[in-house]
């Protein structure tokens, strides 16, 4: 039996993983911060079969203990202060946490394999938040990196430690330089879920409007669910490499709010939208578009759910939850 261990098993790309990885007969263990963490009793309640360590990225030791008693074929580590807004507030936190934590995982990691630094396969969590400032459309894994926030610079250290150890130590290190991707499980810190959440609550009369900033902003955003499937194949491969995992299509704030809203039968989303600028960015990154041309050829993957599907699905899980009290 395989065995893989993942580090942000309590986000959202974590659940999914461990249940793409469960399905297919892994042994699968989680880090969970903290020492009262409730998402780590979630993830217990939800996944019961999932093996639970304590530890932190930026705690070493912790690292190492996990990989001791998980002993992984496969580690994937997700975990990092993920909400860019927050990242100019924290910006030493992320670096701890988002750019040296790689670095911790992946000494850790060479450390534990030994003389066998291939034998175990990594995957990091890469962003398209590193292209930032976008020099190419669409962007690919050769794009030139401009990075806009303290979160974007953390995940640029994070790629290129992870090629380095590629190329220094011959470990099975991957990068997956992924787009954004949402599900009814993203956290409602974000701006896809922050909507449906208001759109179900506005439709069921618990909410007069919502706050948003900067509208014109555009996402290549996908299902979640399909692109830790692309994480997977990753690791399948007989050699690591970094692969862009996106759609190819890109939409506006204002787009995912029409559809959103036309869920509900409102077409003029207008009365129940305001901007404030407490929701601006110091730095924003304008337009995203990935291009995952060599995901498709070499991987062999595809995303399978489209744009409107997508927003209609988060809205119905939302108003789905309000109405059974969750
Ligand atoms: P989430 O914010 O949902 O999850 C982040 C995870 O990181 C949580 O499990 C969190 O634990 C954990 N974490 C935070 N700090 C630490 C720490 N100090 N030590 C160990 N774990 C920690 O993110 P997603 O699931 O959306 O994303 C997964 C990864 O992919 C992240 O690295 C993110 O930056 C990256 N990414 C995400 C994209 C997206 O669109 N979703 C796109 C590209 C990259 P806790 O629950 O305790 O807070
Ligand atoms: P992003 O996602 O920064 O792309 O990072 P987020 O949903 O936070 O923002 C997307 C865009 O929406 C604009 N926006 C708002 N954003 C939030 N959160 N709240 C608002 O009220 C709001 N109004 C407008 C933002 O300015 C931005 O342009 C996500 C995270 O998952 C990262 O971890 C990941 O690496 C990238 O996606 C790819």
């Amino acid at each position: 039996m395989p065995s893989a261990l993942i580090t942000g098993i309590t986000g959202q790309d974590g659940l999914y993983l461990a249940e793409l990885l469960l399905s297919k007969g892994y042994d699968v263990h989680g880090l969970v911060r903290g020492q009262n963490n409730p998402k780590g009793w979630l993830v217990e309640q939800h996944l019961p079969d999932v093996k639970l360590h304590y530890g932190d990225l930026t705690d070493m030791s912790s690292l190492m203990r996990a990989l001791r008693e998980s002993d992984p074929d496969e580690v994937y580590n997700l975990g990092a202060v993920s909400f860019v807004a927050y990242s100019w507030e924290n910006a030493q936190l992320t670096t701890d946490v988002t750019a040296k934590g790689v670095l911790n995982l992946l000494e850790a990691l060479r450390l534990h394999a030994g003389d066998r630094p291939e034998h175990v396969r990594f995957y990091q969590a890469s962003s398209s938040e590193m292209f930032g400032k976008v020099q190419e459309t669409p962007q690919h894994e050769r794009t030139l990196l401009w990075p806009r926030s303290p979160y974007g610079v953390s995940k640029v250290f994070g790629h290129h430690m992870t090629i380095n150890y590629r190329e220094s130590y011959g470990m099975h290190a991957s990068s997956g330089i992924l787009f954004n991707h949402e599900s009814p499980r993203r956290g409602p810190e974000f701006v896809t879920r922050k909507i449906s959440q208001a759109v179900a609550r506005i439709h069921l009369g618990l909410q007069e409007d919502v706050v948003l900033g900067n509208l014109d902003a555009e996402r290549d955003w996908g299902f979640a669910g399909d692109y830790v499937e692309a994480m997977w194949l990753m690791l399948q491969q007989p050699a690591a490499d970094d692969y862009v995992v996106a759609t190819g299509e890109t939409h506006s704030i204002r787009d995912f709010l029409d559809i959103a809203f036309a869920h509900v039968g409102v077409d003029d989303w207008g009365p129940y939208v305001r901007q404030d600028p407490r929701f601006m960015r110091p730095a924003e990154v304008d337009t995203l578009i990935g291009d995952a041309s060599k995901a498709r050829e070499v991987l062999g993957w595809k995303p399978k759910v489209s744009f409107p599907d997508l927003v209609a699905m988060m809205v119905e899980a939302d108003l789905d939850a309000i109405r059974q009290g969750w």
